[in-house]
């Protein structure tokens, strides 16, 4: 803690008061009981992720791949946020927030009490499905769906209106996440493996911008090599307690 705080302390006012960008990934949801996708528990563990993931392991596979969905979405809807999105909430309430970026599906920062307008889901929600053959039909969940593969009203079936591998991220969410990466902000990484692109970029963009970096991981990455910061641990953890040290210097 003692590194984090003299960072802190040394960071430019206005870099934390122009409001914070967090990019968030998988790790951040490992302490509500959910899974990251890659590593030894990970679920990319037994199959490959195109077939779990991708237009064309769906087209090949709709039980296994709605199996897998439905599987998560009971965790997701059985789980709950963790110390790490309500961290974001107090950053929040404090005028400290500008951004959530996450590329997770489990819909807990909203359920934690972040405000809708500040989070992009820029790879979907689990918490949602679409026609597949793009007939319009979409459904909400609150639980998971007890029958799976689920069926659309047209005949086809829906799949979860997540973003998968090959399929382009929605441009508004990416642009407005690409804009954030500049010099005037303090961008920090939770939980993310950065190997997955477009977002494993943002970081880049954002060192090359002049911003700076901070990473909450277990374990060094790519993000950690440029970060500015690398808080190595379990960001459960240590996030909380720097949002309490920047909240107590910053209110
Ligand atoms: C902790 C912790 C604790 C654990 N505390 N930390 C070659 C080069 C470059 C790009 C490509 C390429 N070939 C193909 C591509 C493009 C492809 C891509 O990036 N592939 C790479 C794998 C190489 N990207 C795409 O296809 C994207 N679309 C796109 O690019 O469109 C343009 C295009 C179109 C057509 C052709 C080519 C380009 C779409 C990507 C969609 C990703 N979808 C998924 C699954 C769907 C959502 C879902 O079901 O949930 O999204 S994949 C999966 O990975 C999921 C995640 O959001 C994403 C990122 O994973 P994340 O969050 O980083 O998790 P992990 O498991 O990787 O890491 C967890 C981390 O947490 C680890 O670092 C741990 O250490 C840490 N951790 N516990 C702190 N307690
Ligand atoms: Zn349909």
């Amino acid at each position: 803690m003692e590194n984090i705080k003299k960072f802190v302390d040394e960071l430019d006012r206005d870099l934390i008061s122009n409001g914070m960008v967090f990019i968030i990934g998988a790790g951040a949801s490992v302490a509500s009981g959910l899974k990251t996708f890659r590593g030894e528990e990970g679920h990319y563990k037994d199959h490959r992720p195109e077939d779990l993931a991708s237009a064309y392991g769906f087209m090949r596979d709709p039980d296994l791949v709605w199996e897998w969905y439905q599987m998560r979405m009971r965790k997701v809807f059985d789980a709950k946020p963790n110390a790490i999105h309500n961290a974001l909430v107090d950053l929040e309430k404090h005028n400290l927030l500008d951004t959530i970026i996450t590329q997770n599906v489990d819909g807990f920062h909203h359920r934690a009490g972040s405000s809708l307008d500040k989070i992009v889901e820029i790879h979907g929600t689990i918490t949602k499905s679409h026609c597949f053959d793009n007939c319009g039909e979409t459904i909400d969940y609150v639980a998971a769906p007890d029958e799976v593969p689920v069926k659309c009203k047209c005949g086809g079936l829906q799949r979860p209106s997540v973003v998968w591998f090959g399929e382009t991220l929605n441009s508004d969410d990416l642009i407005r996440s690409q804009n954030r990466m500049m010099r005037d902000r303090l961008v920090v990484t939770i939980g993310t493996s950065g190997i997955v692109y477009p977002v494993a970029a943002l970081p880049f963009i954002a060192k090359q911008n002049g911003a700076t970096v901070i990473d909450f991981n277990l374990e060094a990455s790519s993000i950690s090599e440029i970060a500015d910061l690398f808080v190595e641990g379990p960001a459960e953890k240590t996030f909380p307690e720097f949002a309490e040290y920047v909240i107590s210097l910053y209110q």
